[in-house]
């Protein structure tokens, strides 16, 4: 199993050209949405191995998708959608509920626990773009936090 997994790394990596930033990502998921709910939110953790930022990010299955940070104005939790997420060397960053994370808008229908939903994450490195396909498994909305535009 080990070997299986050391194989697929390394091609993988053979295919990426030259200049591409390696970049890791785990726990992608979406929160399950309501009925009649137009809009979602995708988390993940980002790692790159040279100083990068995600400036964009689409679906197939998803009309439009943003990049929105979260933050505290007085006591108002306020979104924006920002251009750009940094991704330094070696760090892992969280795309997570209350900070940075993935909007995902206009949806036509209910995301639904279980479905994977293809995010394609636009990532630029040392002034060069490269994306990164991503599958993010859908999970039951907790009721911590309702997002309001
Ligand atoms: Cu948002």
């Amino acid at each position: 199993m080990k070997a299986l997994v050391t194989v697929v790394l390394l091609a993988s990596a053979a295919s990426l050209p030259a200049w591409a930033a390696q970049i890791s990502v785990t726990d992608a998921w979406v929160r399950a949405t309501m009925p009649g709910q137009p809009v979602g939110g995708a988390y993940m953790q980002i790692r790159s191995d040279a100083d990068a930022r995600l400036i964009g990010v689409s679906s197939s299955v998803v009309p439009r998708v943003e990049v929105h940070e979260m933050t505290m104005d007085g006591d108002m939790m306020r979104m924006r959608e920002v251009k750009a997420v940094e991704l330094p060397k070696g760090k892992t960053v969280s795309l997570e509920p209350g900070g940075f994370h993935i909007m995902l808008m206009n949806l036509k229908k209910p995301i639904v626990v279980g479905d994977s939903i293809p995010l394609t994450l636009v990532i630029e490195s040392d002034g060069k773009r490269q994306t990164v396909e991503v599958k993010a498994e859908a999970r039951a909305m907790d009721g911590a936090m309702r997002h309001a535009h």
